[in-house]
This record gives C-alpha cells, sequence and structure tokens, in this order.
C-alpha cells in the first residue's frame, strides 16, 4: 500500500483549488501577519495554535468584504425579486475551507500557511462547527444558502443565533452523553453583529377591537438583533447573507417601578428574556410542544417579516408609490419559503402588519400573504408535525390566534360551498382539531396560506398527495409540487474529497462544479483503466486518512482493506439502524460457525446522535457498542469484521467519513424517509449504496440504473399492503433460524452479560410492537448483502459500478433544486452572471 500523499504535496498538484499567484500569496502572508498582530495582538513568540486559525480566518474574511457590500448595494440599485429562506435551522459546519473553494483561494492559502510554517489541516480543525442544526432539514437549509448564492440569486437566509447549537455528544461507557455546545466561547470571525437593525417583537398581552381597528396591546417586548453571515457563491462574486436574531432584553425591561431588591433581581431576570435565542431544540423528526420553541417560532418570524418590509418600502417599488398600492407588487418583489412548518406564524403575522398595521382589508392582504408564501414539507410522520395547543397560542400570541381562527372560518366556508355538508371532510380539514387538548395543525395553516406546498423527493411529494394532505389535493391539485432535495458539490465533492475531484477535473474539466450534470461525461471514462485506478486509489487514500483519524482520536485500529459499511444519520427506529445491527450479528454468527471460511472483511461504523428524550434511540446506541465490545475483541474474528460507534456525528465528521465509504446503508422503512440527503454525498464520494425504495433512493437508482444500486425491501404499496393484513414479527421468528438465533442472543444477555435484561426493551419492541417492520425486511436485507460482498471482491467490478454511480449524480446537485424553486414556486431566474470583482486586490 502507497504512503498516502501529505496534504501540501496533494494540493500542489491541484487546479481545482484555484490558482496560487506569487502576489496571492505574498499578500495572504502580508495580512496574515497583520491580523496576528492588530487583530489578535500576539506575536509569533505567543501566538497559539487558534490564534493562528482566526488570524487566517480575518485574512480570508477580508476577501469576503468587498464583494459582499458590492452586492448587497448591487440588489439596493437593480432592485431584484428578494428570496427569503426562513428555517429554524442552518446546519453550516465550518467556513474557513468552504470560503477559500468558492473564492477560489485555496491554493494561495495553501502556499502561504506553508511557507509561514503552520500546518492548514490543523488549522481547519480549530475551528467550530456552526451546529445549528438537527440533521438533514438544516443541512438543506446551508446547501440551499450555497446554490442560491452560486446561482446569483438576491437571496437570504433568515434564522436564529442560537448561542448553543446541536449537543456534542460524548459516549461514556457505552451511553450517550450530551455535553453543551458553547460553539461562540472563542468568538465567530463570521459574522458582523448589526444593532443598528435591531428589532423589537412584542409577546402575550390582549387584542383591542377600538372603533379605529384591532390593537395588540399590554404587550411583552423583545428586541431581535441582527448578526449576519456572508454567504458566498462559487467563483461568482455574488456574497449573500445569512441573517440570524439574538435575544435582547431591552434596557427597560421589568424596570417600571422598583425597590433596590427588586433592581437587582429586574437585571438577573434579562437573563429569562435572552432565553429565547439560547438553545436549539435536539429533536430530528419530532414535536415537542413547548413554550420556550413556540417563542422561538414567533421571535424569527416576526423579526424576519419586518426586515423583509422594512427593505420592501425602501427599494425603488416600495417607495415611489402609496403605501397601499405598493402592496399590490408585494408577491412580486417578495418570496417567503418556509422550511417546515416550523416558521409557519409568518402567514398570520404577515396577515396581522398588512390588516392591522397597512390597514389592507382582509382579501387583500389574504391574495399577498398566499401569492407570497411557500411552504416545504419534510416528513409525514405523525410525531414530527406541529399541532401547537390552542391554550398556547391564546396567551403568547392572542391576536395571531384570532387570525387563525379568521382564516379557518374562511377556508372552512370554501370546502363547505364545494363539498356541502360533507362534515367529516370539514373535520379533517380544519386547522383546528377538537379533543381533550384543542389544537392548531400547522401543515394545515401552510397549506391554505401558501401557493406551493412541496415535498423533498418524488415519492414523498406522491405519498403527500395521495395520503396526509388528500382532502387539500383534491381541493387545490395546482398547489402540489415536487422538488427533489439535492447538496451541494462544493462543500460536498470539492471541499471533503479534493482528490476525487481533481482526478474527474482531469477528465472532463472543472465546469462539473457549477453545472454538475456535466458528471455524464464520466461515463465515457467506466471502461477506462486509467480512470478506473485513479478512482479506485483516491477511495483507497481516503480510507487509509479516515483509519488513521479514528486511531489518533479514537484509539480504534480498523483493517483499511476491508469493506467500509457506514450508516450516519440521527438515530431514529424508522432509520433501522437496528436492522444494520441484526444483520451485523447475523454476519459475526456466520464466522463464528464457520472460522475457516473465507469472508469478505467488512468494517461497520454506525453514528448519529440521539435526541436526548428519546429512549428507543439512546438505547439504540447502547446496542451498537455493546455488539462492538463482543466483536471487536473477538480473536476468532480478528480484522474481518468489526462494529464501530462514530462518536458525535456532525457535518465536520461526515466531510471525514463519507469521502471513505464504500457501502452506504440508507434502510429506511419505504415511505418514512422524506428524501435523505446524506444518500446523496455518499453516491457522490464513491459509495456505492444498500437502501430500500425510499426517499430520493428511488431517484437515485432511477439515475445510475438498478443494476448498479443494491435494492432490497418492500415498496411502499408492500408495506401498505402490510398495514392492511396487519405485520407479525413473531411469524419471521419462527421461520427464519438465524434471525431467532439473533433475537434469542438479544434476549439472553450474549451481549450485554453483566446486565442481561438490557435489550429487553428493543427486543420487546421489535417482537410486539415495530411500527418500521424490521423483520418483514430482514432476509432481503441480509441476502442483498451478501451481493454486496460478493461484488466486492472484484475491485473493478465494483469500481466501474462507482463510477456509474459518480457519473449519474449530477441530479443530486442543490443546484439543481434551487434552480426548480426559483423558476417553479420563485418566479425569478437564476444566473451564473458574475458580479464584478472589487478592485482592491486583498478583495
Ligand atoms: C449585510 C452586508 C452589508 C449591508 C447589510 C444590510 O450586513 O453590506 O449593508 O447587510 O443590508 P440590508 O438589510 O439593508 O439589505
Amino acid at each position: 500500500m502507497s504512503r498516502p500523499l501529505s496534504d501540501y504535496e496533494k494540493r500542489k498538484q491541484i487546479s481545482v483549488r484555484g490558482l496560487a499567484g506569487v502576489e496571492n500569496v505574498s499578500d495572504l502572508k502580508k495580512n496574515f501577519n497583520r491580523h496576528l498582530h492588530f487583530t489578535l495582538v500576539k506575536d509569533r513568540n505567543v501566538a497559539t495554535p487558534r490564534d493562528y486559525y482566526f488570524a487566517l480566518a480575518h485574512t480570508v474574511r477580508d476577501h469576503l468584504v468587498g464583494r459582499w457590500i458590492r452586492t448587497q448595494q448591487y440588489y439596493y440599485e437593480k432592485d431584484p425579486k428578494r428570496i427569503y429562506y426562513l428555517s429554524l435551522e442552518f446546519y453550516m459546519g465550518r467556513t474557513l475551507q468552504n470560503t477559500m473553494v468558492n473564492l477560489g483561494l485555496q491554493n494561495a492559502c495553501d502556499e502561504a500557511t506553508y511557507q509561514l510554517g503552520l500546518d492548514m489541516e490543523e488549522l481547519q480543525e480549530i475551528e467550530e462547527d456552526a451546529g445549528l442544526g438537527n440533521g438533514g432539514l438544516g443541512r438543506l437549509a446551508a446547501c440551499f444558502l450555497d446554490s442560491m448564492a452560486s446561482l446569483g440569486l438576491a437571496a437570504y437566509g433568515y434564522g436564529i443565533r442560537y448561542e448553543f447549537g446541536i449537543f456534542n455528544q460524548k459516549i461514556s461507557g457505552g451511553w450517550q452523553v450530551e455535553e453543551a455546545d458553547d460553539w461562540l466561547r472563542y468568538g465567530n470571525p463570521w459574522e458582523k453583529a448589526r444593532p443598528e437593525y435591531m428589532i423589537p417583537v412584542h409577546f402575550y398581552g390582549r387584542v383591542d377591537h377600538g372603533p379605529d381597528g384591532t390593537k395588540w396591546i399590554d404587550t411583552q417586548v423583545i428586541l431581535a438583533l441582527p448578526y449576519d453571515t456572508p454567504i458566498p457563491g462559487y467563483r461568482n462574486n455574488t456574497v449573500n447573507t445569512m441573517r440570524l436574531w439574538s435575544a435582547r432584553a431591552p434596557n427597560e425591561f421589568n424596570l417600571k417601578d422598583f425597590n433596590v431588591g427588586g433592581y437587582i433581581q429586574a437585571v438577573l431576570d434579562r437573563n429569562l428574556a435572552e432565553n429565547i435565542s439560547r438553545v436549539l431544540y435536539p429533536n430530528d423528526n419530532f414535536f415537542e410542544g413547548k413554550e420556550l420553541r413556540l417563542k422561538q417560532e414567533y421571535f424569527v418570524v416576526a423579526a424576519t417579516l419586518q426586515d423583509i418590509i422594512r427593505r420592501f418600502k425602501s427599494s425603488k417599488f416600495g417607495s415611489r408609490d402609496p403605501v397601499r398600492t405598493s402592496f399590490e407588487a408585494f408577491p412580486d418583489k417578495v418570496a417567503i419559503q418556509l422550511n417546515d412548518t416550523h416558521p409557519s406564524l409568518a402567514i398570520p403575522e404577515l396577515m396581522r402588519v398588512l390588516v392591522d398595521t397597512e390597514k389592507l382589508d382582509w382579501d387583500k392582504a389574504w391574495d399577498i400573504t398566499v401569492r407570497t408564501c411557500a411552504y416545504t414539507n419534510h416528513t409525514v410522520l405523525p410525531e414530527a408535525l406541529e399541532r401547537w395547543p390552542v391554550h398556547l397560542l391564546e396567551t403568547l400570541l392572542p391576536r395571531h390566534l384570532e387570525i387563525i381562527y379568521e382564516i379557518n372560518q374562511r377556508f372552512l366556508d370554501r370546502v363547505n360551498a364545494m363539498y356541502p355538508g360533507d362534515l367529516d371532510r370539514l373535520r379533517r380539514m380544519s386547522l383546528v382539531e377538537e379533543g381533550s387538548i384543542k389544537r392548531i395543525n400547522m401543515a394545515h395553516l401552510c397549506i391554505v396560506g401558501s401557493h406551493v406546498i412541496n415535498g423533498v423527493a418524488r415519492i414523498h411529494s406522491d405519498i403527500l398527495k395521495k395520503t396526509v394532505f388528500k382532502d387539500f389535493y383534491e381541493l387545490e391539485p395546482h398547489k402540489f409540487q415536487n422538488k427533489t432535495n439535492g447538496i451541494t458539490p462544493r462543500r460536498w465533492l470539492v471541499l471533503c474529497n479534493p482528490g476525487l475531484a481533481e482526478v474527474i477535473a482531469e477528465r472532463i474539466g472543472e465546469e462539473y462544479i457549477s453545472d454538475l450534470d456535466h458528471l455524464k461525461k464520466l461515463l465515457a471514462f467506466v471502461d477506462d483503466e486509467g480512470f478506473i485506478r485513479d478512482v479506485a486509489k483516491i477511495k483507497q487514500e481516503n480510507k487509509l486518512k479516515f483509519a488513521a483519524y479514528l486511531e489518533e482520536e479514537y484509539k480504534v485500529k480498523i483493517n483499511p482493506n476491508s469493506l467500509f459499511d457506514v450508516q450516519v444519520k440521527r438515530i431514529h427506529e424508522y432509520k433501522r439502524q437496528l436492522l444494520n445491527c441484526l444483520h451485523v450479528i447475523t454476519l459475526y454468527n456466520r464466522i463464528k460457525k464457520e472460522p475457516n471460511q473465507y469472508f469478505v472483511p467488512r468494517t461497520v461504523m454506525i453514528g448519529g446522535k440521539a435526541a436526548p428524550g428519546y429512549h428507543m434511540a439512546k438505547m439504540i446506541i447502547k446496542l451498537v457498542t455493546a455488539i462492538g465490545d463482543v466483536i471487536n475483541n473477538d480473536p476468532v474474528i480478528g480484522d474481518r469484521l468489526k462494529m464501530i460507534f462514530l462518536e458525535n456525528y456532525r457535518v465536520s465528521l461526515a466531510e471525514k467519513v463519507v469521502p471513505a465509504a464504500d457501502l452506504s446503508e440508507q434502510i429506511s422503512t419505504a415511505g418514512t424517509e422524506a428524501s435523505g440527503t446524506g444518500n446523496m454525498k455518499f453516491m457522490l464520494n464513491g459509495a456505492l449504496t444498500i437502501g430500500t425504495m425510499d426517499g430520493a433512493n428511488v431517484e437515485m437508482a432511477e439515475e445510475a440504473g438498478e443494476e448498479n444500486f443494491f435494492i432490497f425491501g418492500m415498496r411502499v404499496e408492500d408495506v401498505e399492503e402490510m398495514d392492511r393484513k396487519g405485520y407479525c414479527a413473531k411469524d419471521y421468528y419462527d421461520r427464519i433460524p438465524e434471525l431467532r438465533q439473533v433475537i434469542d442472543q438479544l434476549s439472553s444477555g450474549f451481549f450485554s452479560p453483566k446486565q442481561p435484561e438490557l435489550f429487553k426493551d428493543i427486543v420487546n419492541m421489535l417482537m410486539n410492537n415495530d411500527r418500521f417492520k424490521v423483520f418483514a425486511d430482514y432476509e432481503a436485507y441480509i441476502k442483498c448483502q451478501e451481493n454486496v460482498s460478493a461484488l466486492y471482491r472484484n475491485t473493478k467490478e465494483w469500481t466501474k459500478k462507482v463510477i456509474k454511480n459518480i457519473a449519474t449524480s449530477g441530479k443530486f446537485s442543490s443546484d439543481r433544486t434551487i434552480t426548480q424553486y426559483a423558476r417553479e414556486i420563485w418566479g425569478v431566474e437564476p444566473t451564473r452572471h458574475k458580479i464584478p470583482a472589487p478592485d482592491d486586490p486583498r478583495e
């Protein structure tokens, strides 16, 4: 095995990293030293590695400033339609390398740091992930920002600047332990506070229907302080803004009439008000109806809408005409995209502003609201759908509750006119759910208040129309669209897998980076011995590097020649990490049964966070580590099989593991995973997929050709059929001896000798109460894994399939996704047109 190239050696060869002009490098060094001196106030005798990271970050950031100001100035002058992506999550990860990639500064910065005697990779590792998201939904928002900037759209991301992002996961005794993510501790060089744009947000109070209109009065005011982060497009000089709001108590907060003790308490209580932006709720695909979360959702919506309306009014269009008529143009100048129902209060809030403040009549305001807003649905799991108790809305947002009732009344009148007397339909479609706790169905509110509703993969959008939102589809079929998710090829190929990006560029040029469909040209190289060798070699290098990382960080040794079988994603029953576990135990039993047989060596890696309150997910983590403890220490097994739990899976760990994977596990029960985006990252980085016909897997297999995909298990129709007939886990247990052996081992404490009962909850669930029908797909999965192992023995045939997968992954660029949103929802046209670069060479 050849030694992997050092990063500097590798980068020197690479063109996709931008040219390293001599002047560029010496300027960068000068500016680095200037920042170390003036910004960090250090010299090289006392500077820490973190100081060097910050000096480099500021040096790179300087190159954004001129482009950022220019882009915003350009938007002000040209006044294009603005696109607002509202999201409670932006899972950005690290920013330094992404900025260098998108600005074409990577080679120059490599060279500069090398000449300064510093290790670029070591510096990059110092940066904290901006973990302001849970999983797919938040990372999608981040990929979309990259694509919107790269496609020259006048777009903004609006969200919350959580002081604590997704928790850090520690594994202790095999259990998940959560640690607070104090990501801002050392400061964030990428953000700029904008106190001059601070905005008041109101809560609580009461509604006064006086003679001069409706007023929301006696409210509690919290200030929203914006922090702006630049979002550079890929080499087009566009820099957009992500604006995240932080909660601040107003100075007069609680200071009405106090004695001395009251004064101290009032100042201390400011923290309570500022708790709104303290922490990200760590649930993925799960609704937890807490008041603080509702406050967060309204906080971002209220501050953002005021900002949008301010910008609209100050635009050429908004200011030329009298207010009343200028709002007519609002939907032509503003598009608001709701990332799930989390920002759904934007609909009643826009109505409130237009009707109560701007004095538009209801029908006009409603027309503007519906034409402005569009809603993306991300899941059909009932436990994930937001249904806020009316009593919470009543106290926190009394006027909004009134408006929601009014929206509902008018909507149900329409439904009733279409389907007279169909009371059951009215009940099903109502925004208000009756019951022991009266609730507002936020998805229904979004559908009624938007002009487009989209799902995130074809199969998911079809399910929305056929099942969850069937009644709404019947009423307004034209509103329903599909927008299959995508990922940005900048972070998820050029940044994380430079070796692969380069061997591709050597064959087909660099255009694919901004137009991923060009990857199709690689189909001409499927039988090219040189390319096959290059692709296999890069994969091997990535595996060696990841193995070295695991050994360094976690002291675990893995066999770099084994098949790297990876399942990384949030831990959830529907994602079926348990099915993966059953396979691993089955392999273990097979090796033990015939220890002298040849087995294709495998390293199975599972990683992901469990929501802190999700008991079963936490048990699954414990099970993975417990299986690892037995298998990894069994001398009969040796390095033929390993089970590793990847601790603290997050964006920056994905960037390491995805390029090293041979096999991508995408094994959710058909009909449960709306799209998935991890699946796309693996495909683009040269892993083959073992997956069910679920989410975007369906379209990935269609693009790659089913013969280049490991598809197994029930289809959605099979699952539905089984639901009608009834799923009986025991039947599979009785019929399949290998499955029975595995389950008996779990029940008897084979993997938990000190606590034989430890996994009884898991066994119980699987046998009696499994919503996701793990056993029903067991046999098909095991069989399919045998095909995987058989193919893996033939490196050349395996690699050919890998190349076919890479070549056909172009559809899954978020540039394609955003182009479709732009044309089919927002009514704007993407462009690769470059804004002129600033004059200052530093910029
Ligand atoms: C960003 C970039 C900066 C610009 C500011 C305000 O911080 O150059 O002035 O946004 O932009 P608007 O909110 O006025 O669009």
